[in-house]
């Protein structure tokens, strides 16, 4: 049984992966904060991936590493910086120092936020962040880039839109994952023989989905749930959005803090 690492442990998408990998992997839970809730055989280890120390020491000894660790939504640049810049860094050098090879890394949708909800895009499209939490997950995928070509690591980048055992909204609908399809495409991370530098994206087969997720379909996802089964539902409530967060995939991210209007917003294609 391998033994993986599981940075961010203790946050929501990282419960859902602990309880889903529990009978698979013998797993290394870190965090800063102690998860509150535990499942037999996992061993926590307490750990700042701002520091260089607490990293090199939570990568050693491990087969696989499932990178979650870090602010999960958008924040202050110090906090950004120090844990999804810094913090990343960190886990990917230390990674490469202990000879850990493969590093699944949890970037997110708020990576290509800017794009609009009537385009259909896959994974080799330009970033367009729309945060600095954002930028700070597009500065990951290009470290895994860069750690993949000249150190021959093995980096696949998980664009994850929302994980919950329900889609909670419209928006969503178009990107909502369930535990046990994200708990699939991780074990395709740690798991397929071919991977040097992936990207896909984190989302069930959703029928309203805005990915084309041709590449993991190509690397054998197959997910089981899609969110239209509960679409009727949530439609009927008929909630308003922000008029510039309802244009883009990114939603309430792309405006907040914005000036108004900063330019036109921009045609459909
Ligand atoms: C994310 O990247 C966040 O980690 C998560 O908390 C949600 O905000 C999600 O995106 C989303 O877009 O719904």
């Amino acid at each position: 049984m391998k033994t993986i690492l599981i940075t961010g442990a203790s946050g929501d998408v990282g419960t859902h992966l602990r309880r889903e990998l529990a009978s698979k992997y013998r797993i290394r839970a870190s965090d800063l904060r102690t998860p509150k809730v535990t499942f037999k055989n996992q061993v926590f280890m307490r750990a700042d991936i701002s520091k260089f120390s607490d990293a090199m020491r939570i990568t050693k000894g491990v087969d696989a590493i499932v990178h979650l660790g870090g602010y999960s939504v958008e924040g202050p640049w110090e906090g950004i910086l120090s844990a999804n810049l810094i913090g990343c860094y960190n886990v990917f050098e230390a990674a490469r120092r202990n000879g850990v090879k493969r590093i699944v890394f949890a970037t997110s949708n708020h990576a290509v936020g800017f794009y609009r909800r009537d385009e259909t895009i896959d994974h080799r499209v330009y970033p367009k962040p729309d945060s600095r939490y954002g930028v700070s997950k597009v500065f990951g995928e290009a470290l895994g880039s860069l750690y993949a070509d000249k150190y021959g690591m093995e980096v696949f980048n998980i664009r994850i839109g929302n994980v919950n055992p329900q889609p909670v909204d419209k928006r969503r609908l178009s990107i909502w994952i369930s535990p046990r399809d994200i708990a699939q495409l991780v074990t395709i991370g740690i798991e397929h023989p071919d991977i040097r530098f992936e990207i896909v994206y984190g989302v069930s087969g959703n029928k309203r989905s805005w990915y084309d997720n041709s590449n993991a379909y190509r690397l054998g996802y197959k997910p089981q749930d899609d969110s239209e089964t509960q679409s009727a539902e949530i439609l009927a409530r008929n909630e308003s959005e922000h008029p510039v967060g309802a244009l883009y995939q990114g939603g309430a991210f792309t405006h907040v803090e914005a000036v108004p209007n900063p330019a036109p917003l921009p045609k459909k294609k």
